[in-house]
């Protein structure tokens, strides 16, 4: 007789940003040769704050996952949070003696705190690591491209990137629309010119209500409001989104893409970064929707370059930074900025009223677009001086789709300029007047924007003119710094002391600090 063939199976584990069918975690494996691990652990729901969105949001998200999985015929062990596991490892190793699996597969982790802890995981049976193919290029092509270079700039990064994928290009090759960035045209102030979508609300089904239980009952101290939980949680729900942006904001994404409304916490915003960042959507078939908008004359060139720009362009641009420089990114802080993080960045609690509209819609949602982001908060904390690693912390736990590859280098790098302008070629700071021409938040605030000092000065006047004396010496050798530096070295030694300390009063007031100076 002859014996029945034993089937060698490995185990997958998939992580809880890698719920991409056939791609990633899951790229060539058939339920006849492999088995499923997924885990919601301690470990990773804990290292830092996270918001309860996002916990919500990947939690029920990887339990949809887990079902679809089954569906299609995979054995998935999957342990759900209340089965109290630590870690992921811990996980595997339950997981390996469930099954009797042979060997354990996984795709590379988005973050080097994972990826360090896993180059020192061992189990009984091999344990094999994989390329995760789910960006649109890999970090040894960054690296090629990079080797050598002077400066890292974006925009001939994203050139290339136009180019690999034929996106946005005429026939013979170039620019579609004679421009590679027609950024230019997408920097529009918000006025109320138009009315702004409602987006559509979400039912939630089963595994979400119990999800958002579990979210209320074990992570109670975490930030976020989930009586609006706003999320699809599977790659049907996440292409629903994408299409209705598409037909609904798309069109003016371009336009309002940096402007500040009080009226709305998402403007004409995608809110597709959660879902490419997790794997329900892919990269490229996201751009190449919103070229076939733009191609049948739905949407604007400016609006869909712009789109496209974030997705082929800054979103691997930043991935291919992190993986290039890093363990060592994450340790840097030129500016030597170490200011505590006030208590308020938890609460909102703050008469800025920019700054409160931000934190508030980011603590309550997990949301905030990049310019809130970028040029409320970020440039807060850069003219502040509030201490890199902290601030880095706290996007990293506050946002919905905040993973360090992405995290990191827009925070550090690109708000902070603690990288030495290794991204950006100028520190983005920026005046009450950027923030006033972007919005209409000053109209609603207790200070004033064209006031730099005295009584009800916007504290972003005089902690601007504070932060270029206090590093004139790095900014003077900028030439793109060269205007506003000999604006401020040709101004009366008297007037400059007393922007300074205003600035300093107004500091010690906003983020009380006996340490820096
Ligand atoms: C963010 C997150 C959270 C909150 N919880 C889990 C989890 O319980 N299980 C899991 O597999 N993944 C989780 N994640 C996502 C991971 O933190 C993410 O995969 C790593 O940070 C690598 O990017
Ligand atoms: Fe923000 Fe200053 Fe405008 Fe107030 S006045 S909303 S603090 S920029």
């Amino acid at each position: 007789m002859i014996a029945p063939e034993v089937k060698q199976q490995t185990l997958i584990l998939v992580l809880g940003d890698q719920l991409s069918h056939g791609r990633g975690a899951l790229k060539n494996a058939s339920p006849d040769t492999a088995c499923i691990v997924m885990a919601e652990v301690k470990e990773e729901a804990t290292y830092v704050r996270h918001n309860k969105h996002k916990i919500a949001f990947i939690f029920s998200a990887m339990r949809h996952f887990r079902d679809e999985l089954r569906a299609q015929g995979f054995q998935v062990y999957y342990y759900p949070f209340e089965e109290g596991l630590n870690s992921l490892q811990g996980a595997v190793e339950l997981a390996l003696k469930a099954s009797g699996c042979s060997s354990v597969r996984c795709c590379e982790p988005g973050e080097y705190r994972l990826f360090k802890s896993m180059s020192e995981w061992a189990f009984s049976v091999p344990f094999e690591r994989f390329e995760d193919d789910r960006f649109l290029s890999t970090p040894a092509e960054f690296a090629a491209w990079a080797d050598g270079r002077k400066q890292l700039r974006m925009e001939y990064f994203y050139r290339i990137m136009r180019k690999k994928y034929g996106l946005l290009l005429e026939l013979d090759g170039t620019a579609a629309g004679g421009k590679w960035n027609f950024d230019a045209e997408n920097r529009k102030g918000w006025r109320s010119q138009k009315p702004i979508p409602d987006r559509p609300s979400l039912e939630l089904d089963e595994i979400t209500t119990d999800v958002i239980e579990l979210v209320q009952r074990e992570f109670a101290e975490h930030p976020g409001d989930l009586s609006q939980f706003y999320l699809s949680v599977s790659a049907e729900g996440a292409e629903a989104q994408l299409s209705w942006f598409i037909d609904h904001c798309l069109a003016d994404f371009g336009t309002y893409q940096d402007a500040l409304a009080e009226e709305s916490p998402w403007l004409f915003h995608g809110l597709v970064s959660a879902y490419l960042n997790t794997g329900l959507l892919d990269p490229l078939d996201v751009c190449n929707r919103v070229e076939a908008a733009w191609r049948d004359g739905r949407v604007p060139l400016a609006a869909a370059e712009g789109f496209i720009r974030q997705v082929l362009g800054w979103r691997e641009y930043v991935r291919g930074m992190y993986w290039y420089y890093m363990p060592d990114y994450a340790e840097l802080n030129v500016l030597g900025a170490k200011r505590a993080l006030p208590d308020w960045f938890w609460t909102a609690e703050t008469d800025m009223r920019c700054m409160h509209k931000a934190l508030a819609q980011t603590l309550e949602l997990g949301y905030g677009h990049h310019i809130q982001r970028l040029m409320v908060i970020g440039n807060f904390a850069l003219l502040a001086g509030l201490d890199v690693e902290q601030v880095c912390a706290w996007f990293l736990a506050v946002y919905i789709d905040a993973f360090e590859w992405v995290e990191l280098p827009n925070t550090l790098g690109m708000a902070l300029h603690g990288d030495g302008g290794l991204m950006a070629s100028k520190p983005y700071a920026a005046s009450g007047k950027y923030i006033q021409r972007q919005g209409d938040h000053c109209r609603d605030c207790v200070y004033d924007p064209k006031k730099v000092t005295g009584e009800g000065a916007c504290p972003y006047n005089s902690l601007y003119w504070r932060f270029i004396d206090k590093h004139q010496a790095r900014l003077k050798s900028n030439p793109r710094m060269a205007l506003i530096m000999r604006n401020w070295e040709t101004r009366e030694a008297d007037t400059k002391a007393t922007i300074v300390s205003w600035g300093d009063d107004t500091l010690q007031r906003l983020a009380p600090d006996q340490a820096e100076g």
